[in-house]
């Protein structure tokens, strides 16, 4: 027998792979399709780190079993090449950002070989490639002519050391998601897309697909669906009146005061009639320092200014009630008005008692001295006239049919979700293909000069006022408007990074055609996604991104299938030796090349599968790097113990049908790291008993190729198991022979285990008792001692009671 060299072996076995084009996924077939997707990577000049390698030999792992299974399998990759970081380094060190992203996508491509992935490498897209992006735009067109791209002034969360304007999805908790630094917010004309169009569509959506139960709440949580009342108070010796949003319109007559927030139109429009304008505009300025992060925080201190000389009434009450400024109300939720209800709402409730304003109980059964009393499912209205004695849900309903009958409110519906904002001022995007003609508007740049490519730049920083490099390029910004042929200008913003990869997975469909993005046929017959694994930090942004272009194509008649993904799922974090996220500067990144040349990818492989829960954060620990390595290594050696059909024993029988079935089952459910650890004791007992026969060893084989497919390509050569193993097909078991015949069964003497007999699992208490007073350290507990007792049920307990 040779001994096991990965080197050599993984090499050789993937250029066989490239040579016979064994992953090439099959556009007419009549076999079952699989569509396995992972998130492309974002080819960064570090290269390929370790959370890569975890995210994507989990599918791997299933698209190879599908295969072997019989499924034809789309199984792609890509670059999601758009982003700051090349276009930073572009800035640094002058090159042009093609020439570093093509350096890197290289080197990505050389590591994901070197890894051994099944990808169809026929189908790479690269969103930064005109003849991609040119559907990017073109979607994006489609999206402005239906009415879901706009541009409008607005408070953008802006990253001053980025100089870019960040969607509320990349700056979360008030961070820029590039450099960490707190975003502000400034006023800025900016193109969004109407995403919130399509929150009813994203959350019924859900009902249809099969996403992990946590994926599927933060998305829930994110869109942010609430049922209340919009509700007019009339302002006192005004016209207008003042429209708040509430989700409690019962408790309306708990109603006290008023807060309108600091971005307020009302601030500016009564400006002469408020006599205490200078410490609002003080105020206003402090809260402009603000993030919203800050400003909606339960724990923090109540900040607010009262309004002098503008009041309100309670519509129902009658009462004339304060108003005030508060940075704790959003003026970009609901109406950016509230009407505070201190004896039921927390934040209302604190308020109110720094302020010392009145707070009324509206809701019997709290102690609304203490507290707020908030959780009132089932309680009943006090002090509220007409809705008195009723039921929260019952009191609801009935206020909101007065407010209609009284023209004071109606119901409404909100989202937390905002319109995405959708540019960037920078130029390594996709330019966005719009025209803004002086007589005719914004127009769009007619379809058939799709793809409109990026110009050569001499410098990529954006401008000093945050306008895109573009804008400096006037032989790129003037051009005749399309549709009356005055003089007119380009738009110069870029698209964000997240344009490419919301709908990256329908172009690997088809990846090369130039009429559409996919045609027809190839959609259905590839459509929906099967599985599609990736992070969890994706699921507020990418995966509700990608969600809503595929819906709007959908509409649009552009796909033919509803969802993108009929499943998802996500894998935990890897941090380093210390516990600590891997980073740089901690020096505690572990580089997945250095483990494939020490050890060999499917070391690697086998490891990063062996490592924990799939789903939880789990430590590198390289003595566990080992442990694979050692568990391939006595996999390989088995060659040695594989004997003919006279080496057939019952219990292996068992142990094989035991082992087919946790391994299929195990790698179904992401739960590699127990289908590898029966793999490893099963190679154990084989090891142990010296002996395997052929078919056994094939079949353990091919459990095996999955994680780790070199070793077993090989194995399966060596043996001359006949043909390749990638068409062996998927082993299945026999339920009644995974079930011993023999068992262990723990002995209890008086309550306490003192050991284990082996005995078919039907013995009866005689052979039990003989086998137990035969084992010197459980008859030590029994020498000197009278039974008292016995308790025995045959294959499941044996408890001797003594005295
Ligand atoms: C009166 C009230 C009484 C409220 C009560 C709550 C409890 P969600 O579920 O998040 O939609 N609100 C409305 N607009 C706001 C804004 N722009 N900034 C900050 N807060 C705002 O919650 C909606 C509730 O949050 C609304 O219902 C309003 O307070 C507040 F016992 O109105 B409520
Ligand atoms: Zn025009």
């Amino acid at each position: 027998m040779k001994t096991y060299n990965p080197s050599a072996i993984e090499k050789k076995w993937q250029e066989v792979w490239e040579k016979n084009e064994t992953f090439k996924a099959d556009d007419n077939s009549d076999k079952k399709k699989f569509y396995g997707l992972v998130e492309f990577p974002y080819p960064s000049g570090v290269g390929l780190h370790v959370g890569h390698i975890r995210a994507y030999t989990s599918l791997e792992v299933i698209s190879r079993k599908r295969r072997l299974e019989g499924y034809n399998v789309l199984f792609p990759i890509g670059w999601d090449a758009f982003g700051l970081p090349t276009e930073n380094y572009a800035i640094q060190t002058g090159i042009h950002p093609r020439e570093v992203t093509d350096r890197n996508i290289k080197v990505f491509t050389q590591q994901l070989k070197a890894a051994g992935y099944s990808f169809d490498w026929s189908r790479t897209v690269d969103t930064t490639d005109p003849e991609y992006y040119k559907w990017t735009q073109w979607i994006f067109l489609q999206m402005f002519k239906h009415g879901l791209a706009f541009k409008d002034k607005s408070y953008v969360n802006f990253c001053n050391h980025c100089k870019v304007v960040l969607a509320n999805e990349d700056s979360q908790n008030g961070v820029c998601d590039r450099c960490g630094e707190q975003v502000v917010q400034l006023e800025k004309d900016v193109w969004f897309l109407k995403i919130r169009e399509y929150a009813d569509k994203l959350l019924d959506g859900l009902n249809e697909v099969n996403y992990l139960p946590r994926i599927r709440l933060e998305q829930e949580n994110w869109i942010g669906r609430s049922y209340g009342a919009e509700v007019d108070f009339k302002l006192k010796d005004a016209e207008d009146k003042l429209r708040v949003y509430t989700t409690r319109p019962d408790t309306l007559f708990g109603a006290t005061f008023m807060v309108i927030a600091p971005e307020h139109p009302y601030l500016e429009k009564y400006h002469d009639r408020i006599t205490n304008m200078n410490e609002i505009h003080a105020y206003q300025e402090q809260s402009r320092r603000k993030t919203e992060f800050e400003r909606v925080q339960l724990a923090k201190d109540k900040t607010g200014v009262e309004i002098k000389g503008l009041t309100a009434i309670n519509p129902v009450s009658g009462e004339e009630i304060p108003i005030w400024v508060a940075d704790y109300v959003m003026m970009g939720y609901g109406t950016g008005a509230i009407m505070a209800v201190p004896g039921h709402d927390t934040r209302d409730w604190e308020f109110a008692k720094k302020f010392s304003i009145p707070i009324i109980e509206v809701i019997g059964g709290g102690n609304i001295e203490e507290e707020a009393f908030t959780d009132v499912e089932d309680g009943i209205l006090v002090n509220s006239g007409m809705l008195n004695g009723l039921r929260v849900k019952e009191a609801i309903a009935k206020i909101i049919d007065y407010l209609k009958e009284n023209n004071l409110g109606e119901s409404k519906t909100n989202y937390k979700m905002k319109d995405w904002a959708f540019n960037r001022q920078r130029y390594w995007g996709e330019p966005i293909p719009i025209i803004h003609c002086p007589h005719c508007g914004m127009v769009p740049v007619p379809e058939e000069e799709l793809p409109l490519t990026l110009p050569e730049v001499e410098k990529y920083h954006p401008t000093e006022t945050g306008e895109s490099p573009l804008a400096n390029i006037p032989e790129w910004v003037n051009v005749k408007c399309p549709v009356c042929g005055e003089d007119a200008r380009r738009e110069t913003d870029t698209m964000p990074q997240w344009a490419g990869s919301s709908w990256y997975f329908l172009r690997y469909i088809d990846p090369r055609n130039k009429e559409a993005i996919a045609s027809d046929e190839k959609f259905k017959y590839w459509g929906p996604i099967d599985w599609y694994n990736g992070g969890m930090e994706h699921v507020t942004r990418h995966l509700i991104y990608s969600r809503f272009w595929h819906r709007f194509l959908f509409d649009i008649g552009a796909v033919p299938f509803k969802e993108p993904y009929a499943k998802r799922t996500a894998q935990g974090l890897i941090l380093g030796s210390d516990g600590e996220k891997m980073s740089k500067s901690r020096g505690n990144v572990v580089n997945p090349n250095d483990i494939i040349e020490e050890f060999g990818a499917d070391t690697l492989r086998t490891y990063i599968m062996f490592i924990g829960d799939y789903e939880k954060y789990a430590i590198w620990n390289d003595a566990s790097v080992k442990g694979c390595r050692r568990f391939l290594d006595r996999a390989w050696k088995m060659q040695e113990m594989v004997t003919d059909e006279s080496g057939y024993s019952e219990k292996h029988t068992t142990l094989m049908h035991k082992t087919i079935k946790k391994v299929t089952e195990d790698y179904e459910a992401m739960k590699y790291n127990t289908a590898i650890a029966a793999m490893m004791s099963f190679v154990n007992e084989i090891t142990s008993d010296g002996y395997i026969t052929r078919d056994e060893f094939k079949t353990f084989i091919t459990l095996l190729n999955p994680v780790a497919p070199h070793i077993t390509e090989e194995i399966w050569e060596e043996m001359n198991f006949g043909g390749m193993l990638n068409q062996a097909g998927w082993p299945t078991w026999d339920e009644e022979k995974t079930v011993d015949d023999v068992i262990e069964l723990p002995v209890q003497i008086s309550g306490k285990v003192r050991g284990k007999i082996v005995l078919p699992k039907d013995a009866d208490v005689e052979t039990a008792r003989k086998l137990a007073t035969d084992d010197e350290n459980i008859n030590k507990y029994l020498e000197g001692k009278n039974i008292i007792k016995e308790i025995y049920v045959a294959g499941k307990i044996y408890n001797i009671v003594v005295k």
